[in-house]
């Protein structure tokens, strides 16, 4: 039976494509959402792909994640570098988490360096672009399989 994957996506993703390409690449999170259910087909995972501008429908989808998903793949994108609800959320799920980032942060402002949910993760992806999203499923897929 096929296993269930929960990615979730924190705030202003949702303008993926639409801003500073520079930075984030032209792809949209729609674009990425088509990637990461092209790969996890390849290793027979069902996928849950959600985003949110807010801190508390994050932590929401985390809870529901307990239920009925296998693993997290995490942008929190800005919350990952102040939420401590959201590793506190992190730290209730059993499963394989990793953490995604499209940039690579620690080669930009010293605020990005730390990162709450790396307490929690179990592997992190920075500066691969949305391709660092592909290869968290695919991660996903081994750790699963
Ligand atoms: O590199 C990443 O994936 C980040 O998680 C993105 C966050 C940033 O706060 C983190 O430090 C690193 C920002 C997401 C904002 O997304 C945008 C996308 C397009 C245009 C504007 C913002």
């Amino acid at each position: 039976m096929s296993k269930t994957i929960y990615i979730l996506n924190g705030p202003n993703l949702n303008l993926l494509g639409k801003r500073e390409p520079e930075i984030y690449g032209s792809d949209t999170l729609e674009d990425v959402e088509a990637l990461c259910a092209t790969e996890a087909a390849l290793h027979d995972l069902d996928v849950v792909f959600a985003q949110s501008n807010h801190e508390g429908e994050i932590i929401d989808l985390i809870h529901e994640a307990r239920e009925k998903a296998a693993g997290i793949v995490i942008n929190p994108a800005a919350y990952t570098h102040t939420s401590v609800a959201i590793l506190d959320a992190l730290n209730t799920f059993e499963g394989p988490v990793i953490e995604v980032h499209i940039s690579q942060v620690h080669k930009r402002e010293a605020f990005r360096h730390h990162s709450y949910v790396s307490m929690r993760a179990d592997a992190v992806m920075a500066g691969f672009g949305v391709n660092g999203y592909r290869l968290a499923v695919a991660q996903m897929g081994h750790l699963l399989g």
